[in-house]
């Protein structure tokens, strides 16, 4: 398969699309229901909508500088997938839980993760974990592709268990989303989790950034068959959207959302783009070509959203203002980042019971001692 077959427009059909690349909306008879779901997002909500793409955009830029100055060890843009990201963010329920890969930055900040927060994982400076409770439902990112597919599916199914969903109230029921990759549908964990959703008609959305590439390998190559009819083969409802346009992201998301939470798991597949790196430890000049970037480049979603909004009486310097703002909270991260301190290399032991347990007592003390064996350098 070569690079150039991966944006071929000749698909047989096309995903679902409430705004063309120019930003212009698309009105059909086949997406006027998304319309009509959509319409509950006004001017302001979609302009807040654009703030946060555009702060998460700067805040990846800047954490990839960190990155080639040797403050992190690894930096995961999201460059490209704001757009897909926005639409859930919007369309998930207060009470919704999040399980989220490694680079759904914009989900982690909408839900209030600080910028420092996502930092520390990549400086290495903590050793995992975010207190649900903190941090609105959004679970700590999984770097082990498509663990979490089964992590949230046991969570969902556990909701229901505690007959936290399925009682017709959407504003109460709650709901799952997870988050993987093209690849990570590879993974036998991803099938597992549909056919447990399936059968335990668990409350949860299984949302799938397609960004056509796993590191090297071409999402034409892993899956010969539409990801999202493979989802349906599982039995779980399954929808293909343009995942640059962030209405049909939160239009199709909010209604696949209220479904799980009556007992119908759904499957997204977005049709998005890696603008970027697959990590900063990836050169992506080595497999796929520059006209490939610059037709996706094209259809980059935060340019599609300024232009909508301009279409709608928007102006330029609330755009501006936005950037601006954005620029100042990726240069306090920054900042921040270089004052930072690292934390103790035993606090570890410290997350594993939320009560004092000998065996980490004792696990702690050993780490001491083997510390102590450099003479206090370590
Ligand atoms: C279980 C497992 N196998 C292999 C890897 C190495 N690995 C990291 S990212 C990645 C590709 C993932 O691609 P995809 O799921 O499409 O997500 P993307 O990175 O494109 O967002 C692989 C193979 C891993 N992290 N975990």
């Amino acid at each position: 398969m070569t690079a150039a077959a991966v944006t071929d427009p000749a698909a047989a059909t096309e995903p679902i699309r409430l705004l063309d690349a120019d930003g212009r909306l698309v009105e059909t008879d086949a997406n006027a229901e998304w319309r009509e779901l959509a319409a509950q997002l006004s001017t302001e909500d979609r302009l807040a909508m654009h703030g946060e793409m555009v702060r998460t955009r700067h805040f990846d830029i800047e954490a990839g500088h960190l990155q080639r100055q040797g403050k992190l060890g690894l930096w995961v843009p999201s460059l490209g997938q704001e757009g897909a990201q926005v639409g859930a963010a919007w369309a998930a329920r207060d009470q919704d839980t999040i399980f989220p890969s490694y680079r759904e930055h914009l989900l982690a900040l909408h839900r209030g993760v600080t910028m420092n927060q996502i930092i520390d994982i990549f400086r290495g400076a903590r050793h995992g974990g975010w207190n649900p409770l903190e941090t609105h439902g959004m679970r700590i990112y999984s770097l082990v592709i498509a663990t979490h597919a089964l992590h949230s599916t046991g969570y969902a199914m556990g909701i229901t268990l505690d007959g936290k969903a399925g009682t017709g109230d959407a504003s109460i029921d709650e709901a799952v989303m997870a988050f993987y990759g093209d690849g990570a549908a590879s993974q036998g964990d991803a099938s597992e989790g549909l056919v447990f959703a399936a059968s335990y008609e668990a409350p949860i959305v299984f949302f799938v950034q397609n960004n056509k590439w796993a590191i090297s390998v071409p999402s034409t190559r892993q899956s010969r068959f539409p990801l999202h009819e493979r989802a349906r083969g599982f039995g779980v409802d399954a929808a293909w959207i343009d995942g640059n346009d962030p209405l049909a992201s939160f239009a199709v998301t909010r209604r696949m959302l209220d479904a799980a939470r009556q007992g119908s798991p759904g499957y997204i597949e977005a049709d998005t783009y890696r603008m970027g790196a697959h990590t900063t430890s990836d050169d992506p000049t080595r497999y796929r070509s520059s006209d490939e970037e610059e037709s996706w480049r094209r259809r980059d979603p935060i340019a599609r959203l300024a232009a909508h909004l301009r279409e709608r009486g928007v102006d330029d310097a609330a755009l501006a203002q936005q950037a601006q703002e954005a620029a100042d909270l990726a240069s306090d991260m920054r900042r921040t980042t270089l004052a930072a301190d690292t934390a103790a290399s035993d606090d570890i032991f410290d997350f594993v019971y939320s009560e004092p347990h000998p065996l980490m007592t004792e696990q702690k003390r050993a780490l001491a001692d083997f510390e102590a064996g450099f003479g206090g350098d370590a």
